[in-house]
């Protein structure tokens, strides 16, 4: 057999192997489970990706394309399969979006044929991710993301750079339509469209920020109505989730993928960053907002929901979870789809009505320590009547 044959089948037998290795739920704290294995890692993207098949042009069938990383996903129930659009990280440290799908959440993830092609608007990013998709009710799925390009203010800084929000839609999840990206005074990375109108308008989740990395003023998780998303501007922004001294997103914040609409309220998932000696630390954290007013905060446990664990802190940028995906199912399951340290991309499993009790009977974080131990004494106090 020649290298190439033998090379060949070795890659596409792993290959085979592991997008249809079977997953397991591990069992966890009652609020949500993990799995054993991540849902979808750089190894899972299709050999057609990366090796040239012609023994002619590749004798030793070698890796022409290599993937860094399969991370930030957002996800979507579609034609009863569930649907991750993924951020695909090149070796070129250029992402891109593809779309992999699964017959039931939590494995067998598959991407389709190519990645997808997204139009470029008159002023092409050098780089797009973290794609947040909403269903909205206008009747497209829409898809918004960040454009990063170079702060061509700072010519002599190679690492200067602006983030906005990127809009394209679609019908089919096939083809997209570019739309102009979102104006804004602010820059902007983290911005979702919420599923429905709200008061005629379409309402976003903001982020914003006075640089590149830092949020500098501004407060934390925004919301703006906007008039028409054809020409999408923010021009009036009030902050729904401020950013806290001392708390799991005193640096920074930024809404996950859309809320889930429940009965009691909207279900959001975010993420919060703090400092620390090893850099940023990304959790994961979850509030309420009023269904009649989506942008009023009704609940907001304290602290994280999700933090890295075991191998989820390693990776390219460690100390991250990150989602911008989740998919509720019509029987209430909720399929919590995460990145770990920017790296690769895991599910994580619950309810609705367990995610809502969660929000409702977590203590808030109290702000000080005393409040902290005050609210564990208070715990403590009322086990003494059952244990
Ligand atoms: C990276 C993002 C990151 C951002 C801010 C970008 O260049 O691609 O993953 O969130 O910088 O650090
Ligand atoms: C951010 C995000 C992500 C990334 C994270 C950690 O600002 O937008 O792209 O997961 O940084 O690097």
């Amino acid at each position: 057999m020649t290298t190439f044959e033998y090379r060949k089948n070795l890659i596409l037998a792993r290959y085979e192997e592991l997008v249809s290795r079977p997953n397991i739920m591990l069992e966890g704290n009652g609020i949500f489970n993990r799995y054993a294995h991540p849902v979808i890692t750089a190894d899972m993207v299709p050999p057609t990706w990366k090796y040239d098949f012609n023994p002619e042009t590749n004798p030793w069938f070698m890796e022409r394309i290599g993937c860094n990383a399969t991370l930030n996903s957002g996800a979507i129930k579609w034609h009863d399969k569930y649907l991750l659009v993924v951020r695909v990280e090149g070796m070129d440290r250029k992402s891109f979006f593809a779309i992999a799908e699964s017959p039931n959440g939590i494995d067998n993830f598959r991407f389709r044929e190519r990645p997808i092609t997204m139009p470029d608007t008159d002023n092409p990013g050098t780089n797009i991710y973290d794609m947040r998709l909403t269903a909205h009710e206008d009747g497209y799925i829409y898809g918004l993301f960040c454009v990063e390009r170079h702060d061509e203010s700072c010519p002599g800084d190679l690492s200067a750079a602006t983030a906005a929000c990127g809009i394209a839609r679609t019908r089919d999840l096939e083809t997209w339509e570019r739309l102009p990206d979102l104006i804004s005074k602010s820059q902007q990375r983290n911005v979702v469209l919420h599923p429905e109108f709200v008061n005629g308008k379409y309402a976003l989740y903001t982020r914003p920020q006075d640089g590149f990395i830092d949020t500098g003023s501004g407060g934390g998780i925004g919301w703006a109505l906007i008039d028409d998303i054809t020409r999408a501007e923010v021009k009036e922004e009030i902050i729904i989730d401020p950013r806290y001294y001392h708390t799991i997103k005193e640096v920074k914040n930024g809404e996950g993928p859309h809320p889930i609409k429940t009965s009691r309220g909207w279900l959001h998932l975010a993420h919060g960053v703090r400092a620390c000696a090893s850099g940023l630390r990304y959790v994961l954290y979850m509030y309420m907002t009023s269904l009649e007013e989506p942008w009023k905060k009704i609940a907001s446990p304290g602290g994280y929901l999700m933090a890295p664990v075991g191998e989820e802190y390693m990776g390219d940028v460690m100390n991250v979870l990150f989602a911008n995906g989740w998919i509720a199912d019509p029987d209430g399951k909720v399929y919590i789809y995460y990145a770990s340290s920017d790296t690769r991309m895991h599910v994580a499993t619950s309810t609705i009505d367990r995610l809502v009790d969660y929000c409702l009977n977590t203590p808030e974080d109290g702000l000080t320590t005393s409040a902290s131990v005050r609210t564990i004494n208070t715990l403590i106090d009322n086990n003494k009547k059952f244990i």
